[in-house]
């Protein structure tokens, strides 16, 4: 298959002035006709006119109103057409039932739903699917389904048929329409200018129950952009509708956002605090491509970035005002760590703009996402908070109505503040995360920092170039008190150097002359792996005093890190230590229970690989699985009367309330009661399932039980209670997965396939079930290889419905070059078997071959 080249962007010859639109629905044969009104873009060169279009039949065709007959192909048609402006019209027809790909148009339960970024348009009729053409839309529905919408503000209506507005110019992945019986929650809007907005939440009867939490995080979003950017909402109207098959999260299609119904349907006995921060986040973020997407948009879909790093930025600090601060970088910073790294560090790197691709699908990643949201942070850090302000608002006056590049953005800054940033512009294109080794030396009177910055070779870019990395370090005098607050130092040549007066530093607070202990990276300025191997005391030390709760989370982590690397190595390992700052840690009443929480998880499995393979050791999951039991029963053993009162003193009594602080209580017990559970067998967790007021305890106390191998009578209780709530049970599937042993999680995975509730064409399920099992590494990775084969067979079968949620799923097998020869070779024969496999979609297909390199 074709790759195409960021390289070869050439802006489309024609102009669509207006797309008119007309649907009648039909589960077998819709029928859709429209009218583009085209003009020549003015200096274009002369070139063939070509609409994309899939899997559509053409039932006629007409320029300027007479019938042509366009030379149709797989991949859309070519007509002849006028020299000046003219019209296109055209009928097809589309089978919205049979589309289990879900992309287009296609049925989710009953309901008619679309989703058309990146690529979908075009299995809705001829067009020209690509960001750079943008156009009002104006869409006449006509079915019997109750409720009929589409993007904008309502037109007229009459019984069996409705029309849309869409005055805003947009490119065709912003159209959305729906149809079907839904019921609506609604409330309103007053933006600062005086403008009422209805708001209206569209979901299946019954779920009405469940739409508060969503309504209220979208009025708290509309005024957070309101008041942090200036930005105002700019229709009459703003619908979300929830439907159950959805490949992604959300999506943010102008004034009718859809969205996976996971991700707005919330009451506290179904949903857990989890569940409740990322439906904020995500009804956040979906809201804040209005501006950072919709109005701007993306010239090609190698911007990407563009509008996903800087609205995933927007929504993280959406979250740090409305909850903690940091406890949501420590999140984020475990996120890039955990998964971005990974992405980085493996086959399937690739930069923040990729500079080709197959099938763009494909890179709606953790690298463009989560680091492109990095990459913004670093941008802000570096110009100030006051310049961020100007240059966003300048980039939104400059840029409204348009379809823009990165450059675009870059230039604004390089603007309001006269600074190059052309170095800073790596960050985009060089993929790999760097590494920042630091040495220091100490001279009695001064500290001397050497910084050497480096980043990998990566498939395709053997060679890297210094990057401009804001590092934010500070200094401790060894009594604790903080010699050097957070200073940020801008690291652009290879190698560095900054020297600190630590005695006048000392001095200057009345404390003697002592070396002192650098932090480093604080706040995860730079997503960055720094190369500066800390001591157990060291760590100690820094979990202990460090200003900067990231790094104090951070040392904990290290040390931590170092024992289970030791124990999942045969080496001795000491953790007195971590004992000794995890107690420290509870039992400090300053401390936030959120935080507490976060403190008291050990790091993943996934991290202990990544770890062991950096250190040149073929990581093996069952020892990791085994160090992790291992130092949980010790830390109960040890710290078991703590625990005990840290878990009592987290109690949250009266009515569920979702806020951050309740939530970081309830965090906190749940952590406790799972190490708790590793002493009385999980009496304790039986006990609070059986009383347990809400999801969050209710999942808390289940998952305690499953991970001491007992809660088979809860599972039971919990399926007959929950078995009719689609989002329930995913988490029901999902648990015993997650949960199971090494030697049961394939078996365990392959019955729940077989349950009767188990479906390949709903994707939450699928990835409760197959991304289960790849989130159990000891499971997964198990030497009888009966999960890699079970994992084979689900893509195969999956990709022939579903390719996209297919290709995503692949990416379990990623890290498989970091395990030794034998595992090496029984994944890539697995590998091998699905390139192999006739009429694989081209989505699998490329991350395959990716993979196999
Ligand atoms: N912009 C959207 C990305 C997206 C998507 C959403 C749903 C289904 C398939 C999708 N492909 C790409 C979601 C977002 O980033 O906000
Ligand atoms: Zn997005």
């Amino acid at each position: 298959p074709a790759q195409i080249h960021l390289r070869d962007y050439t802006p489309w010859p024609w102009e669509v002035t207006r797309t008119e639109l007309t649907f009648r629905l039909d589960p077998d044969a819709t029928r859709v006709t429209s009218r583009l009104s085209l003009r020549p873009r003015p200096g274009a060169a002369p070139a063939p006119f070509f609409l994309h279009g899939e899997e559509l039949a053409l039932l006629s065709a007409r320029i300027d109103g007479i019938p042509v007959s366009p030379s149709v192909t797989p991949e859309g048609l070519t007509c002849a057409v006028p020299d000046g402006p003219f019209t296109f019209e055209a009928e097809v027809e589309i089978a919205p039932a049979a589309n289990t790909a879900l992309e287009g148009l296609y049925m989710s339960n009953g309901v008619y739903a679309t989703q058309c970024e990146a690529e979908g348009f075009r299995r809705i009729t001829y067009y020209p699917d690509r960001p750079d053409v943008l156009a009002p839309f104006d869409v006449r529905i006509e079915s019997d389904a109750p409720v009929l919408l589409s993007n904008g503000n309502p037109g007229a209506s009459g019984p069996g048929w409705a029309e849309w507005h869409d005055p805003w110019p947009k490119p065709a992945y912003l159209f959305a329409l729906v149809a079907g019986d839904l019921r609506a929650v609604r409330d309103r809007f007053t933006t600062r200018s005086g403008r009422a907005v209805d708001l209206a939440i569209w979901v299946r009867p019954g779920d009405e129950d469940r739409c508060a939490w969503a309504l209220e995080s979208l009025k708290a979003s509309m005024r957070w952009d309101e008041e942090r950017y200036g930005r105002e909402y700019d229709l009459d109207i703003f619908n979300i509708v929830a439907v159950d098959d959805f490949n992604a999260g959300a999506m943010e299609n102008k004034g009718l956002n859809i969205f996976n119904s996971a991700l707005v349907l919330a009451s506290p006995d179904t949903a857990t605090d989890s569940d409740y921060e990322r439906i904020e986040s995500v009804i956040a973020h979906e809201y804040f491509h209005n501006w950072t997407g919709n109005r701007v948009t993306c010239r090609d879909w190698f911007q990407l970035c563009l509008k996903e790093g800087l609205t995933v930025f927007r929504d993280q600090e959406f979250t740090k005002d409305l909850r903690s601060a940091p406890v949501k970088r420590i999140e984020d910073a475990s996120l890039m760590r955990a998964r971005q790294f990974r992405e980085d560090g493996g086959p399937l790197a690739h930069p923040v703009r990729p500079e080709s691709f197959v099938e763009i699908n494909n890179f709606y990643t953790i690298t463009v996402y989560e680091k492109g949201a990095e990459v913004v942070g670093m941008l802000k850090r570096l110009v100030g908070d006051d310049a961020w302000r100007r240059g966003c608002d300048l980039h939104f006056d400059r840029h409204d109505g348009q379809a823009v590049t990165i450059e675009d953005w870059l230039s604004v800054f390089e603007e309001v503040t006269a600074r190059d940033l052309a170095q800073f512009k790596r960050w985009y294109s060089q993929a790999g995360t760097p590494r920042v080794s630091v040495s220091e030396e100490w001279d009695g009177t001064h500290l001397t920092l050497t910084f050497r910055q480096s980043t990998p070779p990566t498939p395709g870019q053997p060679e890297k170039a210094p990057l401009v990395i804001p590092f934010a370090i500070g200094l401790l005098h060894p009594s604790g008190a903080e010699l050097l607050p957070t200073t940020v130092i801008e690291l652009t040549a290879t190698t560095e150097t900054r020297r600190f007066d630590a005695a006048a530093l000392a001095a200057a607070k009345g404390l003697d002359t002592a070396r002192p202990v650098a932090s480093l990276n604080r706040d995860f300025s730079a997503p960055v792996i720094v190369d500066r191997p800390r001591t157990t005391e060291e760590n100690a030390f820094l979990l202990a005093h460090d200003t900067d709760p990231f790094l104090r989370w951070d040392a904990g982590r290290d040390l931590a890190r170092a024992v289970l690397c030791d124990r999942a190595t045969g080496a001795a390992a000491d953790d007195g230590a971590y004992l000794d700052g995890l107690a420290a840690v509870l039992e400090d009443p300053a401390l936030d229970p959120a935080f507490k929480a976060q403190v008291l998880a050990l790091p993943s499995e996934d991290d202990i690989a990544q770890t062991l393979a950096d250190r040149g050791l073929p990581p093996e999951p069952l020892e990791i699985r085994a160090a992790g039991e291992t130092q949980r029963d010790r830390i109960a053993a040890r710290l078991g009367d703590l625990l005990a009162r840290t878990h009592d003193a987290s109690a949250t009594p009266g009515p569920y309330r979702p806020d951050a602080a309740s939530a970081g209580r309830r965090a906190l017990a749940g952590a406790s009661l799972a190490l708790l559970s590793r002493r009385d067998g999980g009496a304790l967790a039986r006990a609070e399932f059986a009383a347990a007021p809400d999801m969050t305890r209710s999942l808390a106390a289940l998952s305690a039980l499953l991970s001491v191998g007992a809660g088979a009578a809860e599972l039971a209780a919990f399926e007959a209670r929950w078995r009719h709530d689609r989002l329930v049970m995913d988490k029901w599937f999902a648990l015993q997965v997650v949960r199971a042993a090494p030697a049961e999680a394939a078996a365990t995975a392959r019955r729940l396939i077989g349950h009767p509730l188990f479906t390949w064409t709903t994707p939450n399920r699928v990835r409760s079930v197959m991304g289960s099992l790849a989130g159990n590494a000891a499971g997964f990775h198990h030497p009888s290889g009966a999960a890699y084969d079970l994992y084979t067979e689900g893509l195969l079968t999956l990709d022939a419905r579903n390719p996209q949620t297919a290709a995503r799923l692949s990416t379990a097998f990623e890290t498989w070059r970091r395990y030794a020869p034998d595992r090496q070779a029984a994944i890539r024969h697995r590998l091998d078997r699905i390139a192999a496999t006739p009429g694989l979609s081209r989505d699998l297909g490329e991350m395959v071959g990716r993979m196999l390199g």
